[in-house]
């Protein structure tokens, strides 16, 4: 019969639209173009929709300049077209925010977009309303997977090592600021500083201060606020970093080798270039003991449970000093490139980077639409 055909929608309206369009390079190179049939989709920064030529080549960093969709596509500002033919390699756009057809015509769809409208889950909701599977976090997956603070009460309820945190929610900081900055000098009182500040959804590393006593508190609260009106204040764990790779397979999701994370400088910390693209930093295998990586493997599939995750999920631990783990984070999009964390850590467990991105379509494609 026909090949499935596999749309790779990326860019998007978010500070790490270039990271999207590289990752989304790496994913066209790799899928199997014997097995499937596939279409670049790009959304601009200003929230068009274009078919793009397939040509990954075009979607790296050249000259150190970042790719975008806009140059991508060739300059057709007038053009609105909403229906696409799929074997029409034109460049068309939608509209701003309008839902082009060419998803009614498509098997799958590979999202790759960062933060809101893409990682949230609502570009997750229109593809369910559209009845097209697609791969990775379904919908609560996926909004859990953005909220700090939904994450840690799931993580407890299922029983899973959450470390200790405050919530700011708007309305409070709107009309209590001292209530909420009392609260806070109280965790801190309890657990120590510094506080990490951050804002409680959207995934990137901005907005996120290190807070060393109460004369920094208030800035770091309103540089949060300026990401996400809810805030979340999270102590320091003093130990090691270490993550876990999770992936469906046809018979259930697996944890991989697990890595460890090296302390970086501050620079690197707000580096999302470094976050996403040069984590060579990391070592694979992390250097714990076979019961610590049977350990954390058991608790990132409990996390991947406990979320409802579906096709993978990168977990993110501290191995604190007393040598207990906890789980400081899930990731439904994970840095995808070939040299991110994700897809070295399957790498070493012996699944290599087109094996990797043909058992995400795979599972996607075994997903039945509707309810589940
Ligand atoms: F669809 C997957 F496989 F779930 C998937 C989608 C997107 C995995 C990882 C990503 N990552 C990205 O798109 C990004 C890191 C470029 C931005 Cl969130």
């Amino acid at each position: 019969g026909r090949k499935p055909r596999v749309a790779v929608v990326f860019g998007g309206r978010s500070s790490e639209h270039a990271i999207s369009v590289v990752t989304a390079g790496a994913v066209l190179r790799a899928i199997d173009r014997d097995k499937y049939d596939v279409l670049p989709i790009g959304i601009t920064t200003d929230g068009r929709w274009a078919l793009t030529a397939d040509e990954p080549e075009r979607m790296a960093i050249a000259d150190r300049t970042l790719p975008t969709v806009a140059d991508l596509t060739e300059s057709e500002e007038g053009s609105v077209v909403l229906s696409v033919d799929p074997g029409n390699r034109e460049v068309v756009y939608s509209e701003p925010g309008a839902v082009p057809k060419v998803l009614g015509d498509v098997d799958v769809v590979f999202p790759m977009l960062h933060g809101p409208y893409g990682e949230d889950g609502t570009l997750q909701g229109l593809l369910e309303l559209a009845g097209v599977p697609y791969v990775g976090a379904g919908v609560l997956s996926s909004a859990v997977g953005q909220d700090k603070e939904y994450m840690k009460r799931v993580f407890v309820s299922f029983g899973l090592p959450v470390g200790p945190y405050e919530v700011i929610r708007p309305r409070e900081w709107e009309q209590d600021p001292s209530a909420a900055r009392a609260r806070i000098v109280g965790f801190a009182a309890e657990h120590g500083w510094p506080l990490f500040v951050k804002p409680a959804r959207g995934g990137s590393s901005m907005g996120i201060t290190k807070v060393d006593d109460l004369s920094g508190l208030d800035a770091a609260i309103e540089e949060a606020r300026r990401h996400d009106p809810k805030v979340i204040v999270e102590s320091l764990l003093s130990g090691r970093e270490i993550e876990c790779g999770v992936l469906e397979f046809e018979d259930g999701p697996r944890a991989s080798v697990p890595a460890w994370i090296p302390p970086v400088t501050d620079h690197d910390f707000y580096d999302f270039e470094a976050k996403y693209i040069d984590s060579a930093s990391g070592v694979v295998p992390a250097p714990i003991t076979p019961e610590q990586t049977a350990e954390i493997q058991r608790l990132a599939i409990a996390a991947f449970e406990a979320a409802s995750c579906e096709g993978l999920v990168r977990a993110d631990f501290f191995l604190t000093d007393d040598g207990e783990f906890v789980i400081n984070e899930i990731n439904t999009m994970p840095g995808f490139t070939p040299i991110s964390m994700y897809p070295r850590m399957w790498q070493e467990s012996g699944i290599g980077y087109p094996e990797l991105v043909d058992r995400l379509i795979q599972a996607a494609l075994r997903r039945p639409t509707g309810l589940r």
